[in-house]
């Protein structure tokens, strides 16, 4: 059987002028296809020559960089398996993924390696080298002396690519492990469904995307980097989201992906107008419910209209509003504000009523989804799996919504306690475990409200135990200390009851009425 491998898919499409550019930075370096190749197969070759054995993780938490693209691509190409983690997990977090994962490479930055390898030696990693995004660090040290040339490894379609881990509503983080065939499939999918053009094809000029997400989740390392490399297109790379400076790009850009936040903060800036945009072609958004209001305000400034779709860890890509009118659905197929559109081609998805029955169209119930873009299962926890799928093999997604008459998919909640702030998930168990665990805590509810920005924040609501004086400031700075800034409540408050039911279950319901207008 022929390789899998889905560097060698990535790689396929380059593009034949290996010296054309294939990243333009944003600090205006130049890296060219024949960079992306070579690059990649040194650092492929400094892993092959660490003797690991077959299916080892890769652990990579460093900022964001070309460098750390390509060493995504160069664990594909020699065959192991990809972990990121986000940048702005501290030692607490880092240790349960590493100590769970146990990998037997880690990747930091050379500011964080003192703690890091700690964690790391101590789960029996062997590897830990340093990556900065200034270009150095000991794994382009080590391997600048490796060969330029390494054939990727063969894998299969059900052979491990990558690890990514999620929060989990109960116990502890779950890693969603994702195929090389999982990402192919929804790679080649979105290829087609979003109308990605090559340079030199029928339509002459070709795609260039916008990066302008994190890439240590699906949005950013999947969608957006696969997209621009299953096609052979250009990519303009902002190692951070800047609203002005993506809008700046946009003369020389045909695609922009982002998660709703980004589309808030360059609405609010004067430079966005139908002029900026005219060479663009398509932007997408998703990761976290796009406001309507977000929607009609980007029609109207831009003249363009966004493109929903949804997604999730486990699954990458599951239904997308089309680009061009969808023949499954009629002509009448338009990109509608406020739905996540239709199924991707591939994918299955149903709705089923709490009593496991199918429910009919337009009825709301939790969304189950079956294709070759569905993961694995969970690592190292097959109960977790288990349970999470279906004796005819469909994901219960966790997320709530209704299928209407015409095929649109429209997510209307979540059966799972959590908050998607600017695109990153909390999950408000994590939180609440924290808190409780400070000296003087009875109990905590954290829930999400709105907010203008990031959509959705967090707010904690805390009762202290009998005769302690706890402050709302202190609690916020000791979660600061363990946890990842995004997941730090953005208010608050010390209470002396929380609203219950008759079960004595907190009606956290009532809580997101009560604190529903903070942030208004
Ligand atoms: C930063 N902060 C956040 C936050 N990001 N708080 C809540 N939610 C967030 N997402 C905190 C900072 O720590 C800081 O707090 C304060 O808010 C202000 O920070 P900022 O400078 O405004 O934030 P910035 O660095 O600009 O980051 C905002 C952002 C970023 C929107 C650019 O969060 C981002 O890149 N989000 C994209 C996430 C993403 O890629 N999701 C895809 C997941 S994949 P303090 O107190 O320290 O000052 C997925 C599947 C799918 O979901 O379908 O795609
Ligand atoms: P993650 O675990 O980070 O992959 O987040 C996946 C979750 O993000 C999904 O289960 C949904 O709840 C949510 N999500 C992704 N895209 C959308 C969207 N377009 N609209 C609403 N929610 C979305």
């Amino acid at each position: 059987m022929s390789s899998q491998n889905l560097f060698t898919a990535l790689r396929a499409a380059f593009p034949t002028d290996l010296q054309a550019t294939a990243v333009e930075t944003d600090e205006g370096l130049h890296y060219s296809w024949d960079d992306l190749d070579r690059a990649t197969a040194m650092m492929a070759n400094l892993l092959k020559s660490l003797d690991l054995p077959d299916g080892s993780r890769v652990a990579v938490q460093v900022e964001k960089s070309v460098e750390a693209m390509m060493l995504y691509l160069a664990t594909l190409r020699a065959g192991y398996v990809f972990l990121p983690l986000n940048t702005a997990y501290q030692s607490a977090e880092i240790g349960y993924f590493i100590g769970n994962a146990e990998p037997a490479v880690v990747v930091c930055s050379a500011a964080n390696f003192g703690w890091v390898s700690k964690i790391a030696f101590k789960a029996g990693t062997q590897h830990v080298f340093t990556l900065n995004d200034d270009r150095t660090g000991s794994l382009l040290d080590r391997a600048a002396s490796h060969s330029d040339l390494h054939p990727a490894v063969p894998r299969q379609a059900d052979d491990l690519a990558a690890i990514l881990y999620t929060s989990g509503t109960t116990g502890r983080s779950k890693g969603a492990m994702l195929t090389h065939g999982n990402m192919l499939s929804n790679a080649l999918a979105l290829r087609d469904y979003w109308g990605w053009t090559k340079k030199g094809g029928p339509e002459g000029r070709g795609d260039v995307l916008i990066h302008a997400l994190p890439i240590f989740h699906v949005h950013g390392l999947f969608v957006a980097i696969h997209g621009a490399l299953i096609n052979g297109s250009k990519m303009i790379w902002l190692s951070k989201f800047d609203p002005k400076r993506a809008i700046a790009h946009m003369r020389q850009a045909t695609v922009f992906m982002g998660v709703p936040t980004l589309y808030v903060r360059m609405l609010a800036e004067p430079s966005l107008s139908k002029a900026a945009v005219k060479n663009m072609r398509l932007f997408v958004a998703g990761s976290a419910p796009l406001l309507i209001e977000t929607f009609d305000q980007w029609q109207a400034l831009t003249g363009q209209t966004i493109l929903e779709r949804y997604g999730m860890s486990e699954t990458a890509m599951l239904t997308s509003n089309p680009y061009a009118p969808d023949m499954r659905y009629g002509q009448q197929s338009e990109r509608r504000g406020g739905t996540v559109g239709f199924p991707l081609p591939g994918v299955l998805l149903r709705v089923r009523g709490e009593d496991g029955q199918d429910l009919p169209t337009g009825e709301i119930g939790g969304i189950e989804v079956k294709g070759p873009n569905v993961f694995k299962g969970y690592w190292r926890m097959p109960d977790k799996t288990a349970e999470e799928f279906t004796s005819d093999g469909y994901f219960k997604t966790g997320d709530v919504g209704k299928v209407d008459q015409r095929g649109y998919v429209t997510i209307v909640g979540r059966s799972k306690d959590l908050i998607i702030s600017g695109g990153y998930n909390v999950y408000p168990a994590e939180i609440e475990g924290y808190i409780n665990e400070m000296p003087g805590v009875a109990e905590s509810a954290v829930v999400g409200v709105p907010h203008p920005d990031f959509g959705e924040v967090g707010v904690a609501v805390v009762i202290a135990k009998a005769g302690v004086a706890l402050h709302a400031e202190a609690i916020i700075a000791a979660l600061k200390a363990k946890l990842a800034n995004f997941k730090i409540p953005k208010k608050c408050f010390v209470v002396t009851e929380l609203p219950r039911n008759t079960m004595s279950k907190v009606q956290k319901n009532l809580l997101r009425d009560q604190y529903r207008e903070l942030f208004a």
